[in-house]
């Protein structure tokens, strides 16, 4: 089943006279309402009507998570704020997260998209859908729920966490569709299995995983644990939330980007240079219908490549890879973006450490598990135990509250993280994906 079929299946030379038409409307949009657009512009000596076809878009400066950060908080909107209806945000950043904003008119294009993705994924009206990504500033709860509706499914917004009750929710309500994180679905296979729920007692068909990496094995396991078909969705908040692409259930393979919406574009992450289809490299996309807060160029720093073949599923779209690293230190931890510098941050507020440190990354039962290990000062050892302890749940507090993951501290001696000559080797990263 295909959602839009008109949008979802044209031929590309319409495909590109949407979006060079659509182009223009947003550069016109954000030269006049955003003025760093404005003034990236002219330091480049570049006006909206001198972009006249698609190849001109790599004339045009890029945008990065920094920008946004200076942006902070609404300084990137390019209408006014009493025609911004929703306000998210990038997860877990310290002070000065990624604020992005929508019109009504944003949030209804997002759920026709998120409707089209859900219908990619294998779902339709009639079907129950079980989301268990997370409600709140976080685009993914809020994204499925409002793109399952639109699509006549009934939505379950049983969000993150309260794994039993989640077991008890789909033994007895028996949704088809399970949405969540690949690393949350298999938990939450495993609970049921604990729970002696095994599949048997389930009616999941299909499930949409998306907002971290995961690898081929994993969909292997997650669909043999719940025996349903398994789908990659992704997104990003700035871009848009989830439903910028997704894989179709017929093909499962490469993710199709609603370019109608989206231009994709791939770059040599340190040339910035443009790659030509199938290299790999940093993606970069440019939005074309948004209102509130659209982006032009915007460096994702997800690594994947693209695929422009014609898909067996009748999409005209083009596929992206799945997403196989980022060109940044970014973590993503339980679904939370975090960066190694905020972490140090929050320790460089504390006098009884030192700034060395390490974060280990490991996955117990298919829950990412963080630990940060911090050299306590000299001043701080002499410390007796119960005061180094009461100083890891204090840490742990900070970083919580910071950056909203849970993070086991362990204080060590001083000088017993290795130095390391060339880059410290800040984070250990376990987790077999
Ligand atoms: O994670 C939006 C989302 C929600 C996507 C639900 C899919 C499902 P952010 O919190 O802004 O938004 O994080 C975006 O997550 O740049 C990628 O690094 C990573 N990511 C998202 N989807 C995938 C995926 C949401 N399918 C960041 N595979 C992105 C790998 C993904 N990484």
């Amino acid at each position: 089943m295909i959602y839009d079929i008109e949008y979802e299946t044209m031929p590309r030379e319409a495909l590109e006279a949407i979006q060079i038409r659509r182009l223009q409307t947003t550069l016109q949009r954000v030269y006049t309402s955003v003025p760093f657009y404005r003034n990236k512009f002219q330091e480049a000596n570049i006006t909206p009507s001198d972009i006249k076809t698609l190849a001109d878009l790599q004339r045009l400066p890029f945008t990065t998570k920094q920008d946004l950060r200076d942006n902070y908080p609404f300084n990137m909107f390019a209408v006014p704020m009493d025609t911004v209806v929703r306000i998210h945000a990038s997860s877990g950043t310290t002070g000065k997260p990624t604020v992005v904003g929508y019109t009504a008119r944003d949030v209804a294009t997002w759920s026709t998209l998120m409707a089209r993705a859900l219908t990619a994924g294998g779902a339709g009206r009639g079907d129950i859908v079980h989301n268990a990504y997370g409600y709140g500033i976080f685009t993914g709860g809020l994204g499925v729920h409002y793109g399952a509706e639109r699509l006549g499914a009934s939505v379950i917004p049983v969000s993150g966490g309260n794994t039993k009750r989640q077991v008890v929710i789909m033994r007895d309500f028996k949704p088809t569709i399970i949405t969540s994180t690949p690393s949350y679905a298999l938990h939450l296979a495993e609970a049921a299995e604990e729970m002696g729920v095994g599949p048997e007692s389930l009616s999941f068909k299909f499930g949409i995983f998306g907002a971290e990496p995961w690898s081929e094995q994993m969909r292997r396991e997650i669909e043999r644990k719940l025996d349903i078909k398994a789908m990659d969705i992704y997104g990003l908040s700035e871009v848009m939330g989830p439903g910028v692409a997704i894989e179709c259930h017929e093909a499962r393979n490469g993710l199709h980007i609603f370019e109608d919406h989206f231009i994709p574009e791939i770059v040599d992450p340190n040339t910035l240079e443009p790659l030509p289809y199938g290299e790999t490299g940093e993606l970069v996309f440019t939005s074309l219908t948004k209102e509130a807060f659209p982006v032009i160029r915007y460096r994702t720093r997800d690594i994947t490549c693209l695929n422009p073949e014609p898909c067996i599923c009748g999409r005209s779209h083009i596929r992206m890879h799945r997403v196989t690293g980022r060109s940044d230190d970014m973590l993503i931890i339980r679904g939370v973006n975090v960066f190694p510098s905020q972490i140090e941050s929050v320790l460089m507020e504390i006098e009884e450490v030192e700034p060395h440190y390490q974060l280990v990354v490991d996955r117990h039962d298919n829950l990412d598990v963080l630990s940060v290990k911090v050299e306590v000062s000299e001043r701080g050892f002499s410390d007796e135990v119960r005061g180094l302890q009461k100083l890891e749940r204090r840490i742990s507090k900070n970083i919580k509250e910071l950056l909203g993951v849970s993070a086991e501290v362990k204080l060590v001696e001083p000088k017993t993280i290795q130095r390391s000559e060339g880059k410290a080797v800040r984070v250990v990263d376990n987790r077999q994906i």
